[in-house]
C-alpha cells in the first residue's frame, strides 16, 4: 500500500527540510484573514483551503495509481504538477461554467470546496473505477463533470471543447439581450483549460480566432482560457517561449502569465484577470506555466524522453511544495503540521478508494444506453403543435399567414417554418454562412434576419467548427440553436464537434446537460447545372452511425415543415440533436410529371400538424411493388412508378422521411402488403442509407424479396457526368421491371 512514486517521496523528503521564515521567530500563527504575503490578496485562511484542494487532487491522483495495480481503476492521467489552478477555481464563482482540461484536479476539488454538500473525493474516486453511480457519467467516462459545479464534462478529443467554450460566452450574452433565461447567471465568466499541446490543435486556433472574431465585431464574450503549460504534450516538447509568442498580443484577446508553483501569485493574477472579464465582458488568455509530475500516464515510461536531471527540475517545482513552502514561511503551519495534514489527505482518499472499488459497474446494454436518445413522443407531440402565440405569429407574417399563401416549394416551406418556430421557440437562433442578409446560398432563410432581427439571425464566420461549437454552447446554456452547414460536403472538417461533442454530451453526463439542436444541411446530388462533388455530396454514413442522432431527410414541402416542428420539439424536450438534412435539388422544384403541373408544391402544414419521429409517407396503394426511398429518390420513384402503374404494375412509395431513427414499422407493413421490396438509394452503396433499410428488413423478419438500386461508390464529377453514378430514373425502371415480371 504504502506509494513509491518519486514524487511523493520527494515532497515529503523536501518539506522535512523546510523552516518557517527566521524573522518570525517566536511570533504567534498569523490570522486566518491575514494576507498569505504581504499585499496578496489571498488570505491565509483561503491559503489553507487551497492546499487542501492541491493536497486532495496530488493523493487522488495515487489512488488512481493504486487502483489500477490493484485492477479496480481504469484512469491514471492526473493533474500532478498542475494543482496551481486550484487558484484560478478560487478567483472564479462555483456558478461560472467551466470547460475543464484532464489535469484540472485541483481546481475541481477547489471549486467543489465553494459548494455546499460536495464530495469530490468519491466522486471522483468513482470515476475512476468507472462505478455505475459516479454522479456526471454514471461510470461512461473518467471526466471532471457536475450539475451542481457548473462543471460542463468533456471528451479526451484534446481541445475539441473550445469551440463550445466560446459557444457558451457567446451565449451568456445573446440570452441575455434578448431577454431568454440561460443556465448560467448574467454576470457569468465561461472558464475553458487545456494543454500546451492541445494549443496547435486547428480546434484551438480555430476557437481563439472565433474569439478574436467576435471581439473585433464588439460583440461581449466573457471567457477565461486558460493553457496549462506544462512544456509537454506526452514526449513531444512545447518549446518554453511558443505559447507566449504564439498567443501574447492577439488581436482581442488579453494575456496574461502566472507561475503554477505560486499559489498567491496566480490566485492574484487570476482575481485580477477574472474581476477584468466579469466586468467588461471582454475574453482573456490566462497562461498558466506549471510542470508534470508522475509522467503523461501511470503507462508513461518518462524516462525514456527526458532527463534525470529534467525530471529533478519539474519535482523541485512541485505546486504542493511552493503551497508549503508559503505557508511554512509565513508561519500559517509548521513543516510537520504541513506533512500531517497531507498524510492525513492520504488515509482519507484511500479509505475511500478501498470502498469506491467495490461499488457496482454498468454491465447491461439497456443500462448504458439509457442516456443515448431519450424519447417521450407525447411530449414532442404536444410541444410540436404548441400554438405559437397569436399576435406574435401575426407580427413576423403580417398579412400572408404561410396556410394562406397557396403551395409552396420546399426551400419556402422551410422558411415559413423557421420563421413560424422563432415564435413557438422564443429561444430559437438561426445562424451559419451567409445565413443573415443574403438569406442562404439557395434563399431558404430569406427574409428571416429583417423580420427577426440580427441578434437571432445571423452570419457567422467561415468556420463549421464555430458553426457547431456555438451551437453547442448556445444548447447547453438554454438557447435552442438552429446552425445551417451551407453544404453536407462541408460538414466533413468539422463533423466531430457533432460527433464527438454535440451526440455525446447527454451520454456522458446522464442527461444532466444536453446540447439541444437542430442543424440544417443542404446536401444531397442531382443539382442541375452546378455543382461538382462539393455541392452534391450524397454521403451519410458519417451520420448514420452516430448513436442517437436523429437525421430528418424531408423530400416534400409539407413533411420539411411538419418535420422541422417536430425535431425543434424533440430537440425542447429530449435534449435531442437533430440534423435536418435539405434535398437541394428539390428546393425549388415545382413540378413533378409534366412543367406546369405544380406536383411537388405542397400547402403548408396547419399549426397543429407534425411528422412523429420515425414514422415514414406512403404514396400509392399498388400491390405488385414497394419502392422505399427517402430525398431525391421520391421525386424519381414518384415519376418511375407512374410509368410503372402504366404497364399495369401496381405500386406504392414509402419516403422513409427519417434516416435515423428508421422508420422500421412501418416500412415492414408496406414490404408486407407487397411482398416486393425495391430500395432506390441515392446514397452510395457502400455506407449508404438501403444498408440500414435492407438491415431493418432482414432484422424485422420480411419473408419476401429485396432489391436495391443505389449510387456508386464515388465521388460525384462536374457537370452531366455526375448522373452516370447517381440513381437515375432509368436505373429505378428497369430494377423494377426486372424485379415483377
Ligand atoms: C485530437 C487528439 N489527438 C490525440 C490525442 C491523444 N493525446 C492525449 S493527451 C495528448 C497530449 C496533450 O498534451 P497537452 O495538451 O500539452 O496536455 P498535457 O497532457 O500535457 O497536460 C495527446 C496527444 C487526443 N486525446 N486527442
Ligand atoms: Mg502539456
Amino acid at each position: 500500500m504504502l506509494s513509491t512514486d518519486p514524487t511523493d517521496e520527494h515532497f515529503v523528503a523536501a518539506v522535512g527540510v523546510l523552516r518557517a521564515d527566521p524573522d518570525r521567530a517566536g511570533a504567534a500563527a498569523p490570522d486566518p484573514d491575514d494576507p498569505v504575503r504581504p499585499g496578496s490578496g489571498l488570505t491565509v485562511g483561503a491559503a489553507i483551503d487551497l492546499f487542501d484542494a492541491q493536497l486532495t487532487s496530488r493523493h487522488l491522483d495515487l489512488a488512481a495509481r493504486w487502483l489500477q495495480a490493484q485492477g479496480f481503476g481504469y484512469y491514471t492521467i492526473g493533474s500532478a504538477g498542475h494543482e496551481g489552478n486550484a487558484a484560478v477555481a478560487a478567483a472564479l464563482r462555483p456558478t461560472d461554467p467551466a470547460l475543464l482540461h484532464y489535469r484540472s484536479g485541483g481546481f475541481y476539488c477547489a471549486r467543489a470546496a465553494q459548494v455546499r454538500g460536495q464530495d469530490p473525493i468519491r466522486d471522483i474516486l468513482l470515476g475512476l473505477v468507472a462505478a455505475a453511480d459516479e454522479p456526471i457519467s454514471g461510470g461512461r467516462h473518467k471526466v471532471f463533470g457536475s450539475d451542481q459545479l457548473a462543471v460542463i464534462p468533456q471528451t479526451s478529443t484534446i481541445a475539441s471543447h473550445l469551440p463550445r467554450a466560446v459557444g457558451v460566452a457567446f451565449a451568456i450574452e445573446r440570452a441575455r439581450k434578448l431577454g431568454v433565461p440561460s443556465r448560467w447567471p448574467d454576470d457569468a465568466v465561461t472558464v475553458a483549460s487545456f494543454g500546451d499541446a492541445s494549443a496547435n490543435h486547428s480546434t484551438a486556433l480555430g476557437a481563439l480566432n472565433a474569439t478574436s472574431w467576435t471581439v473585433h465585431h464588439g460583440l461581449p464574450l466573457p471567457l477565461l482560457l486558460v493553457c496549462e503549460d506544462n512544456g509537454l504534450g506526452i514526449s513531444v516538447r512545447t518549446p518554453p517561449d511558443w505559447i507566449e509568442s504564439m498567443f501574447k498580443g492577439r488581436h482581442g484577446l488579453r494575456y496574461v502569465q502566472a507561475d503554477g508553483a505560486d499559489l498567491a501569485g496566480t490566485y492574484g493574477i487570476a482575481a485580477e484577470v477574472v474581476e477584468w472579464i466579469r466586468a467588461r465582458r471582454r475574453p482573456a488568455f490566462l497562461h498558466l506555466r506549471t510542470v508534470r509530475l508522475m509522467a503523461h500516464a501511470g503507462s508513461d515510461v518518462e524516462s525514456g524522453y527526458r532527463t534525470q536531471a529534467e525530471l529533478a527540475s519539474d519535482l523541485a517545482r512541485d505546486p504542493l511544495l511552493g503551497t508549503a513552502r508559503l505557508l511554512v514561511e509565513t508561519g500559517a503551519l509548521t513543516p510537520q503540521q504541513v506533512l500531517d495534514r497531507y498524510e492525513a489527505v492520504r488515509e482519507h482518499v484511500l479509505a475511500a478508494a478501498r470502498r469506491a472499488a467495490v461499488r457496482p459497474r454498468l454491465s447491461a446494454p439497456r443500462q448504458i444506453m439509457e442516456p443515448l436518445a431519450p424519447s417521450h413522443p407525447y411530449d414532442v407531440a404536444l410541444a410540436a403543435t404548441r400554438q405559437p402565440n397569436r399576435e406574435r405569429r401575426a407580427e413576423v407574417f403580417g398579412d400572408y399567414p404561410p396556410e394562406t399563401e397557396g403551395p409552396l416549394t420546399l426551400a419556402q416551406s422551410i422558411n415559413r417554418a423557421l420563421l413560424e418556430a422563432s415564435v413557438r421557440h422564443p429561444n430559437l437562433l438561426v445562424f451559419g454562412e451567409d445565413v443573415g442578409r443574403k438569406g442562404g446560398v439557395y434563399g431558404v432563410t430569406r427574409g428571416l434576419q429583417r423580420k427577426l432581427g440580427a441578434s437571432r439571425v445571423f452570419d457567422t464566420l467561415l468556420d463549421e467548427q464555430t458553426i457547431l461549437g456555438l451551437a453547442l454552447g448556445a444548447g447547453v446554456s438554454g438557447l435552442l440553436p438552429v446552425p445551417e452547414i451551407q453544404y453536407l460536403a462541408y460538414l466533413h472538417n468539422a463533423e466531430d464537434q457533432l460527433r464527438g461533442e454535440a451526440a455525446t454530451l447527454a451520454f456522458f453526463s446522464q442527461g444532466q446537460y444536453r446540447n439541444p439542436m437542430v442543424v440544417r444541411i443542404a446536401g444531397y446530388g442531382y443539382q442541375r447545372g452546378f455543382g461538382g462533388h462539393f455541392h452534391n455530396d450524397n454521403a451519410v454514413g458519417v451520420l448514420r452511425d452516430i448513436p442517437g442522432l436523429v437525421i430528418a431527410s424531408p423530400s416534400r414541402p409539407d413533411d420539411a415543415a411538419a418535420m422541422l416542428r417536430t425535431c425543434l420539439a424533440a430537440a425542447e424536450v429530449d435534449g435531442r440533436v437533430c440534423v435536418f438534412l435539405e434535398p437541394i435539388a428539390l428546393y425549388h422544384a415545382r413540378d413533378l410529371y409534366r412543367s406546369g403541373d405544380g406536383g411537388w408544391l405542397a400547402d403548408y402544414p396547419l399549426t397543429g400538424e407534425h411528422v412523429p419521429l420515425g414514422r415514414a409517407r406512403t404514396y400509392g396503394g399498388g400491390g405488385d411493388l414497394t419502392i422505399a426511398t427517402f430525398g431525391n429518390g421520391v421525386y424519381l420513384s414518384a415519376r418511375v412508378c407512374r410509368r410503372l402503374e402504366a404497364a399495369g404494375i401496381g405500386c406504392r412509395v414509402v419516403d422513409l422521411r427519417w434516416l435515423a431513427p428508421l422508420p422500421v414499422e412501418d416500412l415492414l407493413r408496406e414490404a408486407a402488403a407487397t411482398g416486393r421490396v425495391l430500395v432506390v438509394d441515392e446514397t452510395r452503396r457502400s455506407g449508404g442509407v438501403s444498408e440500414g433499410v435492407i438491415a431493418a428488413l432482414v432484422d424485422g423478419g420480411f419473408p419476401g424479396q429485396v432489391v436495391r438500386v443505389a449510387s456508386e461508390d464515388s465521388f460525384i464529377p462536374l457537370g452531366d457526368a455526375a448522373n452516370a453514378v447517381l440513381v437515375s430514373e432509368e436505373a429505378i425502371e428497369k430494377a423494377a421491371l426486372d424485379f415483377v415480371r
